[in-house]
């Protein structure tokens, strides 16, 4: 949060941002990936059914699309204040929980717990657990990142503000949210990791992403975690270079800052960018995704539609700052009040002399148009988990 006057805040996703998601669910994607097929049919359609006399006959245009698809379906809870969400910055998740890390809280919450409904994080409701405020600040870190879960550990990208330690990866036990360890990187910034299952590999970056400064990967041995051995639990492998479609190097970096990572099931990466400073046009600000070798597929429109690819936040006075990101299959159980899709992304409303707002935005992610490989893939070819 920044010193700025207090700004009327706008929703960035406009005049549809009190319609309930189910009711943007009601228009699929697999109808839209469809189209192009079925343009033919519906142009002979049309000829027959100006033929007969029956009135227009609307045409859809066939598009080209990304393989996979990403879908923006509305966010909720939609610029709420929720008493736990300043300087909100990460989330993930287990079989029945949310995590989501703020700049100075872990926190556990029911996925049933309708994430509307506002607590204080030091007074949480039964069912939520926190751990907080700074929980490593005796370790001297006191803003914690965009967080991954794994194998019951989560794993924390810590940072000290005042840049007096070196980022550190910390690992707490989702059961309990207790404290295993940390392991202290050589990078010069940490906002976020993200676990490859693929790969059994941990990413992450520095505050850009660009061919001089490409993402780190850590090796993870689960059994020494185990035993509370996070130092040499999670040791340090390579650098790997996100590119561009046609495989440069990227042009424009992805500028500051690196805020949040998460790999489909696939394998794919999507990582998030930007702040509240810069326009989204400057930094590259949005969400990007890339393939199994490092190449871009899509990216984000910084516009407030439904139906595409986008990720609408306003920089400058109103602050909105994109954070972290989360895969998790929400069109099968366990029930999820309010959400649906597959990936979700977090927008922070930073406001100076009011409460910070969460944006909580939630995509569906369409891999009907890759054939299916293995396990894990949900209703609607989603390719989820
Ligand atoms: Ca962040
Ligand atoms: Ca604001
Ligand atoms: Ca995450």
């Amino acid at each position: 949060m920044g010193l700025r006057m207090k700004t009327m805040t706008q929703d960035p996703n406009g005049r549809h941002a009190n319609r309930s998601i189910a009711a943007r669910m009601r228009r699929p994607t697999a109808r839209r990936r469809r189209i192009g097929a079925l343009v033919v049919a519906l142009a002979a359609v049309a000829v027959l059914g100006a033929a007969l006399g029956s009135g227009p006959v609307e045409v859809a245009q066939a598009s080209t699309t990304a393989c996979p698809d990403t879908v923006y379906l509305g966010n909720y809870p939609s610029g709420s204040s929720l008493g736990w969400n300043g300087d909100s910055q990460g989330v993930a998740h287990d079989d029945g929980d949310w995590f989501f890390t703020t700049q100075d809280w872990l926190l556990k919450i029911p996925v049933q717990y309708n994430l509307a409904t506002p607590f204080n994080p030091a007074h949480p409701p039964a069912g939520v657990e926190t751990r907080g405020p700074n929980p490593l600040s005796s370790y001297g870190y006191d803003h914690l990142g965009d967080l991954d879960q794994v194998g019951g550990f989560l794993f924390v990208p810590v940072e000290n503000s005042s840049k007096k330690r070196p980022p550190a990866i910390a690992v707490f036990k989702a059961s309990d949210l207790s404290f295993v360890g940390l392991k202290v990187t050589a990078q010069a910034n940490a906002g976020w990791v993200a676990f490859n299952a693929r790969q059994d590999l941990l990413y992450s970056s520095d505050n850009d992403v660009s061919g001089t400064d490409p993402l780190y990967r850590y090796k993870v041995d689960f059994s020494k975690l185990a035993t509370g051995d996070v130092g040499d639990g999670i040791t340090y492998q390579d650098r790997f270079h996100l590119l561009e479609a046609n495989g440069t190097q990227l042009s424009p970096p992805l500028g500051n800052w690196m805020q949040g990572g998460v790999f489909t099931p696939r394998g794919d990466l999507y990582v998030v960018n930007g702040n509240g400073d810069d326009f989204s046009f400057a930094v590259r600000g949005g969400i990007h995704l890339f393939g199994t070798n490092g190449r871009l597929i899509a990216e984000s429109t910084n516009d407030s539609g439904k139906g595409a690819f986008d990720f609408a936040y306003s920089p400058g006075l109103d602050d909105q700052e994109p954070e972290g990101i989360d895969w998790w299959n929400r069109d099968v159980g366990p029930a999820s009040p309010g959400i649906t899709g597959q990936l979700h992304v977090m927008l922070n409303d930073n406001n100076t002399f009011t409460a910070d707002k969460l944006f909580f935005k939630h995509y569906e992610v369409n891999y009907s148009c890759e054939p299916i490989t293995g396990s894990g893939n949900g209703p609607g070819g989603t390719g989820a988990r």
